[in-house]
């Protein structure tokens, strides 16, 4: 009888669900080339007390490029700021509109959000912060992830931004060069780990005694995401 109720009132999906902590999600580019329907799909696969927006949420302020499963994804983290706390990290891409958007979703926005579990300090930045003055500017940033996305999509594409721009070059070495300043950054806050997106290459690494983890991001494959179990482990998930 027990079982009966538990499966009919739908209880068993809850109770399996596997209990975290925080959930941390990356560079969605709403509008772009996104992937609301996994990132729902993430949602629904937890049960955690915190949600992390870390910056790039949506791609740029134009919202007549929100599809439904976009709108549909956002309303299923406004159901989540019911049970859970959400916070959105500005990005370069969204700055601006995390202030429009958040009162939707029921989150609060942060230049950067610090958080601890037992005696372990978190903070979650985007890291665009941490990169040359070039990507930095929202409108640069737009300009130059546009031709490079637009370049990489042609045939020759790849050898060409090599040639001209050094592209894949100056991209591997910007996100050497946030892990370096996110890390440096954490030493001065005093945290123990520093989240970041912003480069979408994600990554796990002990930098000087500091956790250094890049979030990745859900325009390309493999698609990722940070989980911070009870314990406050952190681990970097892909999404299959
Ligand atoms: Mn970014």
């Amino acid at each position: 009888m027990g079982v009966w109720l538990y499966r009919n009132l739908g209880l068993v999906t809850i109770y399996n669900l596997e209990r975290i902590n925080t959930l941390i999600i990356s560079d969605l580019h709403l509008g772009n080339i996104s992937n609301p329907n996994e990132v729902i799909n993430i949602l629904h696969k937890y049960r955690f007390n915190r949600l992390i927006l870390c910056g790039d949420i949506f791609d740029s302020l134009n919202f007549s490029r929100i599809r439904k499963p976009e709108w549909r994804l956002l309303g299923e983290i406004r159901k989540v700021s019911k049970r859970a706390e959400v916070e959105w990290v500005e990005g370069n891409h969204d700055i601006g509109i995390a202030d429009v958007i958040s009162h939707l979703v029921g989150s609060e926005v942060h230049m950067e959000y610090q958080w601890q579990i037992g005696d372990k300090k978190f903070l979650a930045i985007h890291g665009h912060q941490f990169d040359n003055l070039f990507w930095v500017s929202p409108k640069m940033s737009k300009i130059g992830s546009f031709f490079y996305r637009l370049l990489t999509h042609l045939p020759w594409g790849k050898s060409l931004t090599k040639l001209i721009f050094g592209a894949e070059q100056s991209f591997s070495r910007s996100s050497e060069r946030i892990k370096e300043r996110a890390v440096h950054h954490a030493k001065h806050l005093g945290v123990n780990c520093v989240i970041c997106g912003h480069t979408h290459k994600a990554e796990r690494k002990f930098v000087d005694k500091i956790e250094y983890v890049n979030a990745g991001g859900w325009t390309e494959r493999p698609f990722s995401y940070v989980v911070i179990h009870p314990d406050g482990i952190v681990s970097l998930k892909f999404y299959t």
